[in-house]
């Protein structure tokens, strides 16, 4: 074999560029990064092919690469002040939280119980490893936390109940490791009710040894009668699968044994909200997968264990930063619709003009049409709801970025919480509710006070790990109740 390693020969035109730099994913559009944070874009992409261990692709010219890119790319990008009016729907209040340890990084905010009697959530806490439960009880204010387990990075926590005894379990996905690399600490843990233990929960290993596990939903995909489940291990490069897990009976601990199988091998999935996509009576899974792929598919169950997968949406750009979907009927006319934002800065700590909230909506035949409704750089969540009770849906977000990169634009161009009211036309109107400060990477709609009314929830997280003790919850006064008085 002869070695050719002369940089010069390599290939220096357009065409060999884009074949190269689109070879594992899109062409990155020259518009997403400014002029000097390609060479490092560029760089990456270099050794990513090196490491890859493919060899079917021919690299290029390193210097003339950048220039490709550097060529039509903004000195710097630019960022719009968003057009939005002051908000006059919701009041704000901090709610505190007792009983753990300060918050930091809450990843994941899950209602288990939402009756007026008994509002209770479970939440987890990248950064502290707390898996808690918190309760609220009738009037009282504070919220009271009880600390189930703490495990590595727990990045999301899904209630079942596996044996159908009315108590649920918890099933937490668990990092493992807060920096991505290929090795393998990943977790998936069932949490059961356990009067022994003194935090009421026992915690027991579903699997270990997994890469980077980001979420986990459940269903009876068989439709056997036993809850199955469906973990995302968002990996790295070379690790990392949507995996479905089928429950095969349990052992005499009462914990399920399940058959694994991979449903997607590709690493970068966020979370696969289980739904009926198609009206057949069947349960599909919705995936959302990032890293450079930027896909939402939707694997439909044919029934026989197998299933055909579909591509619904392919964003534009390896950087768009894949942040969350919610699967709605979101123009009330019976078919299923997602709701996605593109908004994690993860890779390189940067918000982009080209953070948005997206509507991919079903045209009833399953096509879908794309369109994007509003723009918030560093958007991590949105949640519809029927916010005004109009009659359409309304949108609730919230975004995520640190305090530097929020200080090196001017004061009010960044959003951290803000809501879309849906006018008759379709057309929204934005509404403001926390500017330059983007401290949430999650949030819930939920009618908080019981009155009937939906309220936007936002637990705490920081990029600069600033602790916090409080919630804060945005009381709607759509419904005019007795709202408890501030203090
Ligand atoms: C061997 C496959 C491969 C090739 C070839 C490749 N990339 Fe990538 N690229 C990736 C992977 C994998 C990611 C996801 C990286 C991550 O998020 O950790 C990525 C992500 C990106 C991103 C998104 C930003 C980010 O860091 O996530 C950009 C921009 C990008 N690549 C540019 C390029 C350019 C420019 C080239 C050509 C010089 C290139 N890539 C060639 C695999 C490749
Ligand atoms: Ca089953
Ligand atoms: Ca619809
Ligand atoms: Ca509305
Ligand atoms: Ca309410």
């Amino acid at each position: 074999m002869q070695l050719i390693n002369n940089a010069e020969s390599r290939p220096s035109d357009d065409a060999a560029i884009q074949s190269f730099c689109g070879g594992c994913h899109l062409l990155p559009r020259s518009q997403s990064f400014g002029k000097a944070r390609w060479k490092e874009e560029v760089e990456q992409g270099f050794r990513l092919y090196a490491k890859s261990g493919r060899e079917d692709l021919i690299p290029t010219d390193m210097v003339a690469t950048l220039a490709f890119f550097q060529r039509d790319a903004p000195e710097e990008l630019a960022f719009e002040t968003p057009e939005s009016a002051e908000d006059t729907r919701f009041e704000k209040r901090q709610i505190p939280v007792v009983g753990q340890p300060e918050m930091v990084a809450i990843s994941e905010f899950a209602v288990l119980d939402s009756s007026p009697q008994r509002i209770r959530f479970a939440t987890t806490d990248l950064w502290s490893g707390a898996v808690s439960i918190l309760e609220k009880r009738a009037d009282e204010n504070p919220l009271n936390a009880t600390v189930m387990t703490s495990v590595s990075h727990p990045a999301f926590v899904h209630a079942v109940d596996f044996d159908s005894d009315g108590t649920e379990e918890l099933v937490v996905a668990d990092l493992g490791k807060y920096s991505p690399d290929e090795t393998l600490q990943g977790s998936l843990w069932l949490l059961k009710a356990d009067v022994k233990e003194a935090s009421g929960y026992r915690r027991y290993p579903l699997k270990l040894g997994l890469a980077r596990v980001s979420c986990v939903r459940s269903c009876d995909y068989d439709a056997d009668g036993d809850i199955d489940l469906v973990v995302s291990d968002f990996g790295m490069h070379a690790v990392g699968s949507i995996y479905l897990l089928t429950n095969q009976g349990s052992s005499g601990e009462g914990i399920p044994q399940f058959e694994w199988s991979v449903l997607d091998k590709r690493p970068g999935a966020i979370d696969t909200p289980i739904v009926d996509f198609d009206g057949d009576g069947r349960l599909d899974i919705v995936t959302l997968v990032s890293q450079h792929y930027e896909s939402i598919d939707v694997l439909f169950n044919r029934g026989d264990q197998g299933f055909k997968s579909r591509n619904i949406y392919q964003a534009p750009d390896p950087s768009y930063g894949s942040s969350s979907i919610e699967v709605v009927d979101f123009d009330f006319d019976g078919d299923l619709d997602v709701l996605y934002t593109n908004g994690d800065t993860f890779d390189d700590f940067m918000a982009k003009p080209y953070h948005s909230i997206h509507l991919i909506e079903n045209q009833g035949d399953l096509s879908f049409v794309h369109r994007e409704l509003a723009s918030m750089p560093g958007i991590y969540r949105a949640r519809a709801g029927d916010i005004d009770q109009d009659g359409d849906m309304d949108i609730a977000a919230v975004s995520l970025l640190g305090s530097d990169e929020i200080q090196r634009q001017p004061p009010g161009t960044f959003e951290g919480v803000m809501w879309l009211e849906q006018h008759r036309d379709g057309s929204f109107q934005r509404h403001r509710l926390v500017v330059d400060q983007c401290d949430a990477a999650t949030c819930q709609l939920f009618d908080w006070d019981s009155d009937g009314d939906l309220d936007l929830i936002v637990p705490p997280a920081s990029i600069d790990w600033h602790p916090s003790s409080s919630i804060t919850v945005f009381f709607n006064q759509t419904v005019q109740s007795q709202v408890p008085e501030s203090k």
